[in-house]
């Protein structure tokens, strides 16, 4: 394998038009690795910390040519003659040049851009598909595709509380099978809605977002949806809800606010709210039910609910295997959202994962709302086995370039392809 010659950044546009960084790691064989890294509304209090300018007169204060500079100007020197297929080595070494706990130093966005170039390009120089390279020829399971079809939240301009309501097309017997189920859903969706007057305008993943009176209302307009294509919601179709509570939760009162619930709620109110919901509508997971910091309300909800739906974390473990091992002493979940850039570089992304297997959890590569048409996740689904994927609506060119490469790699997989979780 080539040696690393040169590795060079530039400032890239994500999906919602801010600024993002886009990295080529040429080797000494002439091959070139390039990756690029997605953001998120917000910036989580646990994640990795991503490194903007903060300059109020460009981009408002979104550029990044700080973290571009630490890339063209640090991590280039630093990296130049090293082995391309030395991933490990190559993440540990950005790991310590920034030197902080967050990698707030030269910013995790610019870690990882680097950490995912690095590793196109290894796999390049052997030939293989980056899902085999990182996988190895046991990586051949294809995702159920979470498909994020009506969007609330920080995510739309919209009354809905939740911030994501998906549909995952378990009774598919392939990929290609599930990303047509969801497609057609989302145009049942589509015609529900305006036949009941409401917007068909989409929110950050290409959801609808329509002005619906409560979170109830949206849940019944997906089942509605699956219905009308011949499909039976809780069997054919699973239903998911990211409530994201975090931006629920109102740090003043310490209680959470629900535009469709009269009076703020607290931890214990929360907990009855979700388990009606749950035990009145077929939703087989949910994404942050409660603040990341309401511990015992995730545990009270896990012990409950735990054996029968997903319980998935993601503002709850931000991919960080201290925050994952917390959760696990306290049996706060029993699945975890996967993202790359709230850790930082590809080889803690898998080491994660390898922890949430090892006690059993499921494990959801994702993407962020903010994205770009980099399609490693969806390599890294397969490559990892996870068995489900977060990419968004079906439509939107950031989201269909991971559902359009794993259409690629089924196809590619031939025989071999598996689909779904559980194999
Ligand atoms: C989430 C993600 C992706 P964001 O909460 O799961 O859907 O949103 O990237 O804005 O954190
Ligand atoms: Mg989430």
């Amino acid at each position: 394998m080539s040696q690393i010659a040169k590795v060079t950044a530039r400032r890239i546009l994500d999906s919602r038009g801010n600024p993002t960084i886009e990295v080529d790691v040429l080797t000494t064989a002439g091959i070139i690795g390039r990756a690029s890294v997605a953001s998120g509304i917000v910036p989580l209090k646990y994640e990795a910390a991503e490194l903007r300018d903060n300059d109020p007169l460009k981009y408002f204060g979104k550029d990044v040519s700080r973290a571009v500079a630490n890339i063209n100007k640090i991590i280039d020197e630093k990296l130049q003659g090293i082995y391309v297929g030395e991933q490990s080595y190559i993440d540990s070494l950005m790991i310590s040049l920034d030197g902080t706990p967050d990698k707030s130093h030269l910013g995790a966005n610019s870690l990882l851009a680097v950490s995912l170039a690095v590793a196109k390009a290894a796999a390049l120089s052997t030939g293989m598909p980056l899902h085999r390279y990182i996988g190895g020829i046991n990586a051949n399971v294809l995702p159920v595709p979470m498909m994020n079809i009506l969007n609330g939240g920080k995510h739309a301009d919209n009354s809905l509380d939740f911030q994501e309501f998906m549909i995952l097309p378990f009774g598919a017997t392939s990929f290609g099978e599930a990303l047509r189920m969801g497609v057609e859903i989302y145009y049942h969706l589509k015609s529900e809605l305006k036949s009941a007057g409401h917007s068909i305008n989409v929110g950050d993943e290409g959801g609808f977002a329509p002005n619906l009176k409560n979170n109830e209302e949206a849940v019944e307009f997906l089942i509605k949806s699956i219905e009308k294509a011949g499909l039976k919601p809780g069997n054919d179709i699973m239903i998911a809800i990211d409530a994201a509570a975090d931006s629920l939760f109102n740090e003043k009162t310490k209680k959470y606010h629900l535009s469709s619930v009269k009076n703020e709620l607290n931890s214990k109110q929360m907990i009855d709210y979700w388990q009606k919901f749950l035990e009145t509508y077929p939703v087989s997971s949910i994404e942050d039910p409660f603040h990341s910091n309401d511990w015992e309300a995730w545990t009270e909800l896990n012990q409950s609910l735990g054996d029968k739906i997903q319980i998935v974390g993601d503002e709850l473990y931000v991919t960080n295997p201290e925050r994952l091992i917390l959760g696990i002493e306290k049996a706060a979940a029993n699945s975890i959202i996967i993202k790359p850039n709230q850790i930082g570089t590809l080889t803690e992304t898998i080491n994660t994962v390898f922890l949430a297997k090892k006690y059993g959890y499921n494990t959801i590569i994702s993407h962020r709302s903010g994205e770009t048409e980099d399609t490693s996740i969806a390599e890294l689904a397969v490559a990892l086995n996870t068995g489900l994927i977060k990419t968004g609506s079906p439509t939107r060119g950031e989201r269909t370039a991971k559902y359009n490469q794993l259409l690629r790699i089924e196809e590619s997989l031939g025989n071999q392809a598996r689909f779904g979780m559980g194999m």
